[in-house]
């Protein structure tokens, strides 16, 4: 069955009008005083944060975000890399609606399935690359990491390979803070305060060239001795005993840092030579981020099994998904019973909204937009802002998607030493100039909603511009 509709073209949603009603009933003092007294924030100094009190965010609609004191927003985040057809579609509300009147909810347990779910698989199938038919589903990118384990063991077993336990991941990668999803994850911050580690996880180094290549090296001859620690680790293990790898394409949490491209056709050797199992974490990278569907079609490489989460339904709800490569699929669906399953593996409403996000992203061809204009506006936009700028060592990223190294001497690569929060300090600069902008250590983030504009990219930076600026003279740099 195919789902091709009409060619729609983009049309950005009218902004509410000003005084338009919103949900907000209380004064901006007395949610602080009710966020501080009730709920614990994720990642976050509860303490801390409640002395200073939370930014309250009231309503959305296109790139920008409204808080309870009336600013306006610009969204440089799509929320935490999720948002990808921007706030206020009525589609996906309307989806999501007409799915609660009809079918708010059923199992797909014990011999049913239902209409929501059964049309996202054909429609994933069709948009996924060749050769990804099968999907499982769950509520979250952490939860679809976790199913990835449980498949990985499965697959083995059922080959009769039942020493393959081990999963190589990377330090500074990030896939999640569930206990797997956290061990899996290389965040030294996240591992110290877990209660013990998911057994046979270790992990490599990352392919950060600015922060951890040697002077003399290459961007390409670094990333190949990167990925080249792969092979070594598997030698050491032992192949007969490895099952897994799993990388997101760029790292996003970790600072949207992009391998030069000798890095994933080597990884992708050595998996294939060891008859190791190459796992893709597209939460972030997947639904049009670099201008292709998959972040793994924008580096060339063929995974085993992809993760997907946030861009699938766009944050509207929660959903995550593990896509399958035909062989791993044969093997669960012809070998009895897979023993795992979440009370809301492809939620009727979810499932809802993500076909109706789907269809927005493939009808109103936001992801090809991506890719042959904002994008490349975008990263030409940065760099000719960023390229000589006195603190901006590299500017990393692809489609709608980068990372700005903060750096005391660009040219030499020396970074800020360690007692300055320089990432800290520039997210206070956005902050107050009504800027999302993401700090990951001394890296800044971008990843704007898909359908943002060029009038907006342009805003867009040169409010980033302001609060580097303004970093840089705090700094006594300029
Ligand atoms: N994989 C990747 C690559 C992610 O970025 C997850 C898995 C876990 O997804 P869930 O849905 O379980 O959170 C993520 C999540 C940040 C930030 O500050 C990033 C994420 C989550 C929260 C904050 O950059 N990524």
């Amino acid at each position: 069955m195919s789902y091709r509709t009409e060619e729609v073209a983009y049309v950005q949603p009218a902004e509410p009008a000003a005084g338009a009603r919103t949900a907000q009933q209380r004064t901006t003092a007395e949610y602080r005083a009710l966020d501080a007294a009730h709920h614990i924030h994720p990642f976050s100094d509860m303490g801390a944060l409640n002395r200073s009190g939370s930014r309250v965010i009231v309503k959305a609609h296109g790139v920008y975000l409204w808080d309870s004191e009336g600013n306006k927003i610009i969204d440089g985040m799509a929320g935490l890399w999720c948002v990808n057809v921007g706030y206020g579609r009525k589609e996906l509300a309307n989806a999501a609606y007409r799915q609660m009147e009809e079918l708010p909810y059923y199992n797909t347990f014990f011999k049913t399935t239902h209409p929501p779910v059964i049309e996202l698989s054909a429609l994933l199938a069709e948009l996924a690359p060749e050769p990804f038919n099968h999907f499982f589903y769950c509520n979250s990118g952490s939860e679809a990491n976790d199913t990835v384990l449980r498949i990985v063991h499965r697959y083995w077993a059922t080959q009769g390979k039942h020493s393959k336990k081990v999963v190589i991941s990377r330090k500074n990668g990030y896939h999640g803070s569930t206990i797997a999803g956290g061990t899996l994850g290389g965040m030294g911050y996240v591992h110290e305060q877990m209660p013990s580690k998911v057994e046979n996880i270790v992990h490599i180094d990352q392919p950060y060239f600015f922060g951890e290549a040697n002077s003399s090296q290459t961007p390409e001859e670094f990333a190949l001795a990167r990925a080249q620690q792969l092979e070594m680790k598997i030698r050491e293990i032992g192949a007969h005993n490895v099952a897994a790898f799993i990388g997101e394409p760029f790292q996003g949490a970790g600072g949207v840092i992009f391998p030069a491209s000798t890095y994933w056709p080597e990884i992708e050797r050595i998996c294939r030579k060891y008859d190791v199992l190459l796992v893709a974490d597209e939460v972030i990278g997947g639904f049009g981020r670099t201008g292709e569907w998959f972040a793994h079609q924008h580096f060339g490489f063929r995974p085993d099994l992809i993760t997907m989460a946030k861009g699938l339904t766009s944050g509207y709800v929660p959903m995550g998904a593990v896509g399958l490569h035909d062989r791993i699929a044969k093997a669960i669906i012809e070998n009895g019973e897979f023993n795992h399953g979440l009370t809301y593996s492809g939620h009727p409403v979810a499932a809802a909204v993500a076909v109706a996000n789907l269809k927005l992203l493939r009808d109103e061809k936001i992801v090809e937009r991506v890719k042959t204009d904002t994008g490349p506006y975008f990263q030409k936009k940065l760099r000719d802002t960023f390229a000589r700028h006195p603190i901006v060592g590299e500017i990393a990223g692809a489609g709608l998607v980068a990372g700005l190294q903060l750096a005391e001497e660009p040219a030499s690569r020396k970074r800020f030493a360690n007692g300055v929060d320089v990432g800290g300090v520039c997210r206070d600069f956005c902050f107050n100039g009504n800027l999302i902008m993401r700090a990951s250590g001394d890296r800044m983030l971008l990843s704007p909603p898909l359908v943002i504009s060029k009038q907006e990219i342009d805003e867009l930076v040169s409010k980033a511009k302001n609060a580097i600026d303004a970093t840089a003279t705090q700094l006594g740099i300029s």
